[in-house]
């Protein structure tokens, strides 16, 4: 019998290419599709799955959709992927995030825990629950104490810790991927490596004059989202239910990436990026690099992209874009 996945957030990055990995691997995927009124953007990243995925109206916070949705598909595999997940803004919006992060992930594990508690439970933590713990050797992993630094991250340890509950006191096979920071050319714009691939390309087409950003000298672990979508599968069909840092190793600084992309163009960043306080953050989380070693030593996972070939994917996407 094929086996069944359920999907909230299937319609952004990582639930698009976690449900083209789970299409190739035979499963009937489901997921949650949240309402918004433009339609037209609202499946832009799974439409040309259209026919092979099954997408429902639904939202971490209506409780009876999810109860009904995970009752009648029965899955084999739930990846709460879904969230509000633009640090930042969770600055702006609070509340809204942690109701959404927080309240919503107990939503879905309370639909499977009273539903189907025979399935496996995927959580998508952060490596912004670290904050501002560094190891003394340079590296976050599974054992760093977690300090985060903004709505956003403290939304991600209640989950964390509310699997590793649930986990425990009701015997459901709940993991946590602990992912550092995963992007490609399906991230939004409005995140740091898109903005500036995007904004660059179209500074070198004579569409832009210049690039405002925030913080220049924040360190980030990056890697592709595909990478990362192929370890929650790892994680999820673990033999035991356990918790995993998915991470490069590598870390740049946000200066670095400018420099490696407009070089790539053929441009000096310095003569197009601009400091912008509207792009600043009340608390800077400054330096993240992940130690996936017991990630690699479990499942023999390796990343294909490093930081390099991730951004000339990136690159490559939005020249063609406007070629
Ligand atoms: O691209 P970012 O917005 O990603 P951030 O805040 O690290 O969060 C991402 O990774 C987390 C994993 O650690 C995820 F949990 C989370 O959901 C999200 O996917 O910003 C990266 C860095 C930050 O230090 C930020 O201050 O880039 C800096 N930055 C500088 N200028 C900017 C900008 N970030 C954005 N979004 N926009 C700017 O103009």
């Amino acid at each position: 019998m094929k086996r069944k996945a359920f999907i909230t957030g299937i319609n952004g990055q990582d639930g698009s290419y976690l449900a083209e990995l789970l299409l190739e691997k035979d499963y009937d995927v489901y997921g949650i599709v949240r309402r918004n009124s433009v339609a037209e953007h609202q499946e832009s990243r799974i439409n040309h799955l259209d026919g092979l995925v099954t997408t429902e109206y639904g939202d971490l916070l209506d409780v009876s959709s999810l109860e009904r949705l995970i009752r009648t598909i029965q899955p084999d595999e739930i990846y709460n992927i879904a969230a509000q997940s633009h640090v930042r803004i969770s600055m702006d919006i609070p509340q809204f995030t942690v109701q959404t992060n927080a309240l919503g992930l107990l939503n879905v594990l309370e639909a499977y825990k009273n539903n189907c508690p025979t399935a496996r439970f995927y959580q998508a933590s952060s490596s912004e629950m670290f904050g501002r713990t560094v190891e003394e050797d340079g590296y976050q992993r599974e054992t760093t104490k977690m300090e985060p630094t903004s709505p956003y991250g403290c939304t991600k340890v209640f989950g964390y810790n509310m699997v590793k509950h649930y986990r425990n006191a009701y015997n459901l096979f709940a993991v946590n991927g602990i992912l550092f920071n995963h992007e490609s050319p399906r991230r939004g714009a409005n995140f740091v490596t898109n903005k500036v691939v995007k904004s660059a390309v179209e500074i070198k087409n004579g569409l832009k004059e210049d690039l405002p950003l925030g913080n220049l000298d924040a360190f980030r672990d990056w890697g592709h989202s595909k990478d990362y979508v192929r370890a929650m599968h790892m994680i999820i069909n673990h033999d035991v239910p356990d918790d995993f840092v998915c991470a490069t190793g590598v870390t740049n600084s946000v200066r670095d990436m400018c420099d490696y992309v407009f070089t790539k163009l053929g441009m000096d960043y310095k003569d197009y990026v601009t400091q912008d306080p509207r792009f600043m953050r009340s608390e800077e989380l400054k330096y993240l690099k992940g130690d996936a070693t017991k990630l690699r030593e479990t499942f023999g996972w390796e990343p294909e992209y490093t930081f390099e070939t991730l951004m000339d994917d990136m690159i490559a996407h939005w020249v063609k874009v406007y070629a």
